[in-house]
């Protein structure tokens, strides 16, 4: 099944490595045909080339927007060889075989990206390269396509050392090539839906990249990959590992959790993760006094856990994170001086973004359910002070409003049910992912006693803390319990048939409530 190499079409728009390419070609005695710019710099390299106009008899025309959409070049790539009525065709016809095909296609993407006006990325819609893409793969039984500068260096390989291509790499490259084109349209698709304003549109196109085979999935005997949607959000996908082992994909996720939590507030902070969750969330003077905050709410969870700042780290705050084991660390930059202290720990992972992600920039998020998928818009909600209503009798104080504000921002990150205690700037009990809210208000609070044990005091945390809870209180009963806690103030985002009787629990009880009228709910 090895392949020569007769004649070859080569029309590239990242013209890396083509000319060494079409140099191996020519000395094989190949015959090279060529688009315009691809044969000029071939020609420029002394290399004998053919323009595809002379080959098929017709010109370029339309500003090159018909360039090789021609029988001579499709019927060529097109033709079995292995059928007697197709060489007679190909014969009559005058379609000669082509056995190679190296196509790159218009930068569609990086046209966009760079913002380009509309008329312009119509104008970089690739047609006649998806189109003999397409062709050649199809034919791979007897032609081989290369659609990445990548691939010329694997068909060399072949042709240098076995004369011809196997049908294995035939069969890879054209995989590949398939891939290549459905993520190109995909990006054009999705590009479209947004000029035309369709935010879901009826078909919905994927442009995944795979930026990382990762050695397993959630589990080890699960298999995974780590892919870029091309958006270029500041986060995981942007960041550049200082030093560490490999990330896995429990990292990739926890720490994309702890990063978009982290980049909600605007005060130094630190958030600590464990299982997607936050352990313990805190803002501070500075990133040293936010850490040892966000450490006292859950010392115990903390440990193996991921680190997200929202500033550039510095000595106090990594000699602080180094003192127990952490697995990852993420922030927008670490002055020469943390990078220091984080060396001493080899295996820990220190991610450096250059950057925060900004938490009200839209963006869908997709979870798969069985035969489809769920897609939505991210959850860009934030409640200011404005918008929230005072519902009981008594009012928050100015520090339970900052405290308010600080734990409803935190329960957006929190798996529902989510009940977060926060006092200071500080999560001080975190109840989270439980089937009962009232639960996760009793888990919060005993965490919160054990967190204050830890550190050799009787009294909970949560005593004068303030509570968020990220939907309604269906009953008194989670919000007796955040009371019983030692909670003075409450926010929530009301709604409940029973608010009512809520509210009567809250007055009983002398706390202060507000609704926020914004669920946060994260399944
Ligand atoms: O405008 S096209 O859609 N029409 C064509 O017939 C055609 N044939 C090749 N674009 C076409 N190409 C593309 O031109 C190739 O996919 C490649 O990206 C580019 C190479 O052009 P040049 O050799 O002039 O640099």
């Amino acid at each position: 099944d090895r392949l020569p190499i007769r004649r070859a079409l080569l029309s590239v728009s990242d013209k890396t490595g083509i000319v060494d390419f079409a140099r191996m070609l020519a000395g094989m005695g190949a015959e090279i045909l060529s688009t315009g710019g691809t044969a000029q710099a071939i020609r420029a390299a002394g290399i004998p080339v053919k323009d595809v106009s002379e080959h098929t008899g017709f010109p370029e025309v339309l500003d090159g927007r018909v360039k090789t959409l021609v029988p001579q070049v499709h019927g060529g790539l097109l033709g079995r060889r292995d059928l007697s009525a197709h060489l007679q065709q190909m014969e009559q016809h005058g379609l000669a075989p082509i056995d190679l095909l190296a196509v790159n296609l218009y930068p569609f993407e990086a046209t966009v990206a760079k913002g380009a006006e509309f008329d312009d990325c119509i104008e970089n819609i690739d047609i006649g390269g998806p189109a003999m893409i397409r062709s050649a793969a199809k034919n791979h039984a007897h032609v081989v396509v290369c659609t990445e500068p990548q691939h010329l260096l694997r068909v060399t390989e072949e042709l240098a050392t076995q004369g011809g291509t196997s049908l294995a790499l035939r069969r890879e490259l054209a995989a590949a090539a398939y891939a290549r084109t459905a993520s190109y349209d995909a990006a054009i698709g999705s590009w479209f839906a947004g000029q035309v304003g369709q935010e879901f549109p009826p078909r919905l196109a994927f442009a995944g990249q795979l930026a990382q085979t990762l050695r397993y999935g959630e589990n080890p005997h699960q298999r995974a990959g780590f892919y870029l949607d091309g958006t270029g959000r500041p986060g995981i996908a942007t960041a550049r590992q200082a030093q560490g082992k490999e990330l896995s994909f429990n990292n990739l996720n926890d720490t994309d959790a702890a990063f978009d939590c982290v980049a909600e507030f605007e005060r130094p902070a630190i958030v600590i993760v464990k299982h997607a969750n936050p352990c313990g969330v805190a803002e501070g003077t500075d990133l040293a006094a936010a850490w040892d905050a966000a450490l006292r709410c859950d010392p115990v969870s903390a440990f193996g856990g991921i680190v997200a700042a929202n500033r550039v780290l510095d000595a106090a705050a990594a000699e602080r994170i180094s003192a127990i084991f952490t697995e990852v660390v993420i922030a927008p930059d670490a002055d020469e001086a943390a990078r220091a202290i984080f060396a001493r720990k080899k295996n820990l992972r220190l991610l450096l973004t250059g950057g925060l992600p900004d938490p009200a920039s839209p963006g869908m998020v997709f979870r798969s359910v069985g035969g489809g998928f769920l897609a939505q818009s991210r959850d860009a909600g934030r409640v200011t002070e404005g918008a929230l209503k005072v519902v009981t009798q008594r009012a928050p104080t100015a520090q339970e409003m900052a405290d308010l504000l600080f734990a409803f921002r935190v329960c957006k990150h929190v798996k529902s049910n989510a009940i977060i205690y926060a006092r200071g700037g500080a999560t001080v009990g975190i109840g989270a992912g439980q089937m009962s809210r009232v639960d996760s208000a009793r888990i919060a609070a005993w965490k919160s006693a054990e967190a204050a044990r830890a550190s050799g005091s009787d009294t909970p945390l949560a005593q004068g803390s303030v509570v968020a809870s990220d939907a309604f209180f269906p009953f008194a009963d989670g919000l007796e319990a955040a009371a019983a806690a030692g909670a003075t103030a409450v926010i929530q985002p009301g709604g409940s048939m029973r608010d009512n009787e809520v509210i009567a629990a809250a007055d009983a009880a002398g706390l202060a409530m507000v609704f926020t009228g914004m669920r946060h709910f994260r399944h």
